[in-house]
């Protein structure tokens, strides 16, 4: 009870704003927002209202236009004479230190925008001191670029104020000075911070190098899909696994062993889209284990309704991070909470892939992949036995090449 009363007084509202754009129809910016309030759930907010624009492309300026700016303030406005305040509103893309500032000047409450959403997320879950380097690293790429909005902004407060040049500079020296300040002390700790990571991969690499002739398996996929769950049931070990998301942030390696053969299987941190290239790059040493496996299980929610493009997004991301072209296999888990919608036999309109039952999705995909996939329920334990034979029978095939002279059957292996 106590607990709920603390969190109760924590909640901050949040209000979030999309855009709809020749790219991006109405359907898909809905998924977007929803999963963009999943992420501000995780950071512990709750999402009272979308708005949504449809734009040839974001307004450089105020990133929507004037009158849907206006139209939440408005409503921000309305909510506080209601005793109800907004805490943050929150945009689907990242945000360019100019918008942020416009928009900040009229709306008057905090601005979010996706990475520093996620960022925010990333350093509410980082544990080691691993995570914990490379996560502030990341915030202050992210912040670097945007202090100048700083500066612009004195700047033009002086200029704006019709006391000429002299107020101009007699405003921006000294926000100049501290900016300068600021820079230099936060590139002084982004140089520490990214001696410490050299340090840190230096000792991970060496982990890495002791761990033996065996084979390394990875566990890919965006975030959310069930990596966790899968790793602690193929271990039977307990990693830290929840319905929220990045819930794993540092890579977990595991001896695991099949039959009696042995490999080593690590979890990751999860995939999503418009995941920043610098927070991938700051998490090197995770993403130093994607890059050398010798076999991905890329693992698939197959109850979202956009598992397809989730798929294209980590595809994607592998191939960012020189992860690409290692043998794959597409696991698609949660068969249990697969839906669909059932066509009447008189409706006539074209069947689309939310009419498809699991039985067809998997034909489909199986012709695609070639068998290179499975369908199971982590939670059910749904085709565990037969996930296990294919990893087996995999793993067997890649030890036997990598390693011919090693008989993996009688072996001791250090980990
Ligand atoms: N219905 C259903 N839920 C599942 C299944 N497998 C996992 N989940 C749930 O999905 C949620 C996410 O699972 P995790 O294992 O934490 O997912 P993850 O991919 O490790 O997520 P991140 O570490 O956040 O990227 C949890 O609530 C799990 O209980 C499944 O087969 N069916
Ligand atoms: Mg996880």
């Amino acid at each position: 009870m106590k607990e709920f009363v603390i969190s109760e007084a924590q909640v901050e509202t949040a209000v979030l704003v999309g855009l709809i754009t020749p790219t991006q129809d109405e359907r898909k910016t809905n998924e977007y927002l929803d999963e963009l309030a999943f992420l501000a759930e995780t950071a512990g907010a709750v999402v009272v209202k979308r708005f949504m624009q449809k734009l040839p492309m974001a307004n450089s300026v105020t990133y929507v236009g004037k009158g849907k700016l206006e139209e939440i303030k408005e409503y921000i406005t309305s909510e506080a004479e209601e005793e109800r305040e907004i805490g943050m509103v929150i945009f689907d893309d990242e945000l360019s230190a100019k918008q942020i500032r416009n928009i900040e000047a009229e709306l008057k409450v905090k601005i979010l925008d996706r990475t520093s959403l996620i960022l925010d997320i990333f350093a509410m879950r980082a544990q080691t001191a691993n995570a914990k380097t490379q996560v502030e690293l990341a915030q202050y790429k992210y912040m670097l670029p945007r202090l100048q909005r700083l500066w612009t902004h004195l700047e033009r407060q002086g200029g704006g104020s019709g006391s000429g040049k002299g107020g101009s500079v007699g405003l921006r020296g000294p926000g100049e000075t501290q900016l300068e300040m600021d820079r230099r002390i936060i590139l002084n700790r982004m140089s520490l911070l990214k001696e410490r990571l050299i340090e840190i991969d230096k000792q991970k690499a060496t982990q890495r190098k002791n761990r033996g002739r065996l084979i390394r398996v990875a566990l890919v996929g965006y975030t959310n899909v069930g990596k966790s769950t899968m790793m602690n049931l193929l271990s039977k070990s307990d990693v830290f696994a929840e319905n929220k998301l990045f819930a794993t942030l540092d890579t977990t390696v595991r001896k695991v062993i099949i039959d009696n053969l042995p490999f080593l299987l690590s979890d990751t941190v999860g995939f999503i889209r418009k995941l920043p290239t610098d927070l991938v790059d700051s998490f090197k040493s995770t993403l130093d284990e994607v890059r050398e496996a010798d076999l991905l299980l890329h693992v698939v929610d197959i109850s979202h309704p956009g598992f397809e493009e989730q798929i294209e997004v980590v595809n994607k991301t592998l191939a960012d991070i020189g992860g690409a072209g290692k043998p794959v296999i597409l696991i698609f888990n949660k068969i249990d909470a697969y839906t669909y919608i059932e066509k009447a036999p008189d409706d006539l309109t074209p069947r689309t892939k939310e009419n498809l039952t699991l039985d067809e999705l998997m034909k489909t995909w199986m012709a695609k992949m070639e068998d290179s996939c499975l369908f199971i329920s982590a939670r059910e334990r749904t085709n565990i036995d037969e996930l296990k034979k294919v990893v087996y029978q995999r793993v067997k095939e890649l030890h036997v090449q990598k390693y011919p002279y090693n008989d993996f059957l009688y072996q001791d292996y250090e980990v």
